[in-house]
């Protein structure tokens, strides 16, 4: 895997770039729509491709691992065979979906022991064999293995946590270093960035990842129940001290203003649930603010789900979306989730655009002040 910073702002963070993989290239900053399950709930591989301009998505070794099984990906000739998808495919290592489980998990030194969510079944995850899952899966960016701590932890508890962290990457790494891909392409590993809302526990954790030399660094713990302006502020401390010529990833976040304010602080990567997620329920971000399109006011109201839009599914009225919707109609949630997302990666893209032409800060600030409506 390859990086190039390819423009750079002079009162911001800001950069744009573009990683280079075996499955194609990927233009930063970029939203990275999420694949749980190895499909992007609701979307044709064709639509990621094609309508949502998706570069990279996302998979997770947690679901995958438990369903289909590793061994069913394997046959297929890893996971973008099986879906379809030929573009670069990251996934997540399994330390945040396993610290989701809450009471069914139970952390040592050696790993993560954890009951299925699907039938009660005991399993392990450890800094080796996550490794080994992801080799599998044939990711082209691979996560280590972490403990993602909740929002509220103490001091010692993040300190703690973070020791035990940075103990998992050296492993990780060392089970990288002594195996290989399956496939034929080249994988890349990125270590995780932990330490909770400590500027010094994140200080100390960058300092850990960049000895590795990575491709690559992502920031977790953040968007876990810490105020906005904390995980604003971490962010700042970690960019700060990341080495400019890699890419930089922010699991898990977030809003559209999100992620403007995590491309200012430099800022490379993004994934969230939340296009899809919400989408399925009804909200829908566009470029004027958000729409809960099971509200009333839609009943009747026949223009395009969004003017400015760059979806085909953007031409829909509102009224019909929202008859679909609140009638559970498959295709309400395919509708939503597919604007959402080509809404995220339109954001992404005006972005580069605004990064390399100049006047980034500007636009963001403006941008802002609409995505705070609500329609
Ligand atoms: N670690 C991992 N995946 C994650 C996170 C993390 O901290 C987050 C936190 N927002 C999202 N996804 N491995």
């Amino acid at each position: 895997m390859k990086f190039k910073v390819t423009a750079t702002t002079s009162n911001s963070r800001a950069r744009a770039g573009v990683i280079t993989t075996d499955h194609g290239t990927i233009e930063t900053p970029i939203f990275m729509p999420v694949g749980t399950a190895g499909s992007v709930k609701g979307i044709h591989s064709r639509d990621l491709q094609e309508d949502i301009k998706a570069q990279i998505i996302l998979g997770n070794t947690y679901h995958l691992y438990l369903r289909p099984g590793i061994e069913v990906i394997e046959k297929a000739g890893g996971l973008h065979k099986f879906n379809r998808w030929n573009g670069p495919i990251l996934t997540d290592s399994g330390g945040y979906q396993v610290f989701s489980l809450g009471d069914i998990r139970k952390l040592t030194e050696e790993g993560a022991r954890f009951q299925s969510h699907i039938d009660g079944s005991y399993h392990s995850f450890t800094p080796e064999n996550v490794i080994d899952i992801q080799r599998s899966i044939g990711a082209d960016i691979m996560m280590a293995f972490d403990e993602c701590t909740p929002g509220d932890a103490d001091y010692a508890y993040a300190k703690k946590s973070l020791e035990l962290t940075q103990r998992w990457l050296d492993r990780c790494i060392n089970q990288f270093e002594n195996t290989q891909s399956k496939y034929g392409y080249s994988q890349t590993l990125f270590p995780i960035v932990q330490g909770n809302t400590f500027a010094d526990l994140r200080q100390k954790a960058v300092a850990h990842v960049i000895s590795h030399n990575a491709d690559g660094y992502a920031i977790g713990g953040l968007s876990v129940g810490e105020p906005e302006e904390a995980m604003y502020e971490m962010t700042e401390i970690c960019t700060a001290d990341l080495p400019e010529d890699k890419p930089r990833y922010l699991m898990g976040v977030g809003t559209p203003i999100n992620i403007l304010e995590g491309i200012d602080r430099g800022v490379d990567m993004f994934d969230c649930v939340m296009p899809t997620r919400n989408g399925r329920n009804g909200m829908l971000f566009t470029s004027d603010g958000i729409i809960n399109i099971r509200n009333k006011k839609w009943q009747n109201d026949h223009s395009p789900v969004d003017e400015n839009g760059t979806s085909f599914v953007d031409q829909y009225s509102k009224a019909y979306l929202r008859h679909l919707i609140i009638s559970n109609e498959m295709l309400g949630a395919q509708i939503a989730s597919q604007h959402n997302l080509a809404f995220y990666l339109w954001l992404v893209k005006t972005a580069r655009q605004k990064i390399a032409e100049g006047g980034f800060r500007a636009w963001k600030e403006e941008m802002t002040e609409r995505l705070k409506e609500r329609l």
